[in-house]
C-alpha cells in the first residue's frame, strides 16, 4: 500500500532550507528531475557550508575539486563529475551528462572542457572562508599532530515525486585535506548513491573510502527489492557494512545512508554517535531528525538547530 504519494529525504541539517524553498513545488506535482538538482543547487550555492560547492574546503593543495552525481530511477540514466574545479554547480553538469548514452561520467580536465563547452556557470570556488579555515586546519595538523580527515559532509538528497518517478543526487567537496585527484564515493553508482522508482533509492555520506568498500546503497536498494521497508533495508546495510569493515579491515569509516522506497516510505541509519537528516513529504513539513547509532529517532529541538546554524555562521579568526 502507499504511503505517501511525495516524499524527499537529504542528509544533514544544511538540506533543510532546500526542502523548504521547493515544498509547494512537489506538493504541486512538480518533477523529482527538476526539483532535486535545483535543491541540491541551493547547497552548493550556500557559503557556509563546508563541504559542498561554494564555500566547499580545498584539497591538500588548496584546490576546491568537487564530485556530484545524478541518477534516474525510471531510466537509470546516471552521470557523474569527479574532481572538477571552478564550477558553480556540479550537480546541474551531472544531470546533463546523464542524458548521454556514452561518456557520462567526466573527471578533472574532461570535465571542465565539457563544462565549459556546454556554457555551465563558471565560478572561483574558493570562498575566503574556507581558505582560513583551510589554512587554520594546516596548522593544527602540524602543530597538533591531528589527523586532517575529518569535517566532511556531502549533501545527498532523493526524491519521489507524485508520479513515482525517484531521482537521487550528491554533490560534496569530499574528505578534507584529500590529496590532489582524490575521489571519494558520492559520484559513484551503487556506492554514493543508486535509484529504481520500481524499488527505491539511497545514498550515503561518510567515509568514502569505506562506502565503496562496501557498495552500501546499492546493498539498501536490493534489500528493499527483497521486500524490506527503507528504514528496514537501511538499518540492515549500514549494520552489515560497519560490520563487515570491522571484521575484515579491523575498523569502520562513518557511514550515514538516507533511502526512500516506492511506497514512499523514508529510512535513515547511521554508525555515527549522532547523524541529522532531513524529510518533506505527503502530510510531512520539511522536518530535520536525529539518528543515532543505536536507531533511535527524534526531531532537532529548536535549540539544536540554533546551535548547528550558530556554529555555521561562526566568526572564523
Ligand atoms: C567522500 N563521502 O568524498 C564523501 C564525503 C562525505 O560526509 O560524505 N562526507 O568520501
Amino acid at each position: 500500500m502507499e504511503t505517501r504519494k511525495y516524499v524527499t529525504i537529504a542528509t544533514w541539517t544544511m538540506s533543510q532550507e532546500a526542502l523548504k524553498t521547493f515544498e509547494n513545488v512537489v506538493k504541486k506535482g512538480g518533477k523529482a528531475s527538476d526539483f532535486i538538482p535545483q535543491m541540491v543547487k541551493v547547497v552548493e550555492d550556500y557559503p557556509f557550508y563546508k563541504s559542498v560547492g561554494y564555500g566547499g574546503l580545498p584539497n591538500e593543495a588548496g584546490i576546491v575539486q568537487l564530485d556530484a552525481a545524478y541518477m534516474d530511477g525510471n531510466t537509470l540514466a546516471f552521470g557523474a563529475v569527479a574532481g572538477i574545479e571552478d564550477f558553480a554547480n556540479p550537480i546541474l553538469i551531472a544531470q546533463q551528462l546523464s542524458e548521454n548514452r556514452y561518456n557520462s561520467f567526466l573527471i578533472g580536465k574532461g570535465a571542465i572542457d565539457y563544462a565549459k563547452t556546454a556554457g555551465f556557470t563558471q565560478k572561483q570556488m574558493l570562498s575566503p572562508r574556507a581558505k582560513k579555515i583551510w589554512e587554520n586546519r594546516k596548522k593544527a595538523i602540524t602543530d597538533q599532530n591531528l589527523t586532517p580527515y575529518d569535517g566532511h559532509d556531502t549533501v545527498c538528497i532523493l526524491g519521489k515525486d507524485t508520479s513515482g518517478t525517484i531521482i537521487a543526487a550528491t554533490s560534496t567537496s569530499g574528505l578534507f585535506m584529500k590529496k590532489d585527484g582524490r575521489v571519494g564515493d558520492s559520484p559513484i553508482s551503487g556506492s554514493g548513491l543508486y535509484a529504481n522508482s520500481k524499488i527505491g533509492a539511497a545514498a550515503a555520506t561518510g567515509l568514502g573510502e569505506d562506502i565503496m568498500k562496501t557498495c552500501v546503497s546499492y546493498q539498501t536498494v536490493a534489500y528493499m527489492e527483497d521486500g524490506l521497508t527503507a528504514q528496514q533495508a537501511v538499518d540492515k546495510a549500514v549494520k552489515k557494512a560497519t560490520s563487515i569493515l570491522k571484521t575484515q579491515s579491523g575498523k569502520a569509516g562513518d557511514i550515514s545512508v538516507v533511502a526512500l522506497d516506492k511506497e514512499g516510505n523514508y529510512g535513515c541509519a547511521t554508525n555515527m554517535e549522532e547523524f541529522s537528516y532531513v524529510v518533506m513529504g505527503e502530510n510531512l513539513d520539511p522536518t530535520v531528525y536525529l539518528v543515532t547509532n543505536t536507531r533511535t529517532h527524534s526531531k532537532a529541538s529548536d535549540q539544536w538547530l540554533k546551535n548547528y546554524y550558530d556554529t555555521r555562521h561562526k566568526q572564523i579568526e
